[in-house]
């Protein structure tokens, strides 16, 4: 994990790079699909799940929901994930999705830079880094 400050221009410009999203995309579903079956299950996207920002958006920080509520609101995130409804997220639903929770996520944020603790594969992180990269060629 590591801080870092990012705001809604680092994560539109990574969504609408279609390239880097895509590659990033594919990259983070074949790591999630342990049988690689091209399908996510329940159980291989609760370690998503897990790791999305849900209890700082929904709940707060400092909460800690008991178990039978965890599980709820990963089932709703699950459906939410599941756009056909057939129990498992293929890739252009997990694209689509995460696309919008990323642009959610933008929106609310503004254009005042944040500071956010992110996870090293998580997509935040990779916003940041491929915008540190561009930063990088543009000052060369
Ligand atoms: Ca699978
Ligand atoms: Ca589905």
């Amino acid at each position: 994990m590591s801080v870092e400050v990012l705001d809604a221009a680092t994560i539109f410009n990574f969504v609408e790079d279609e390239e880097a999203f895509n590659v990033s995309i594919c990259d983070h579903f074949a790591n999630l699909d342990t049988d690689h079956d091209g399908l996510l299950s329940y159980a291989e996207m609760l370690k998503e799940l897990q790791s999305l920002r849900v209890f700082e958006t929904h709940f707060g920080i400092d909460m800690k929901p008991d178990p039978g509520e965890l599980a709820h609101v990963y089932d709703s995130l699950f459906m939410q994930f599941d756009h056909d409804s057939n129990g498992t997220v293929d890739l252009e639903e997990f694209k689509g999705e995460t696309k919008q929770m990323m642009l959610a996520m933008a929106n609310g944020l503004g254009f005042l830079p944040v500071q956010m603790v992110l996870e090293e594969d998580s997509f935040l992180k990779k916003a940041v880094d491929r915008e540190s990269i561009m930063t990088r060629v543009t000052t060369i």
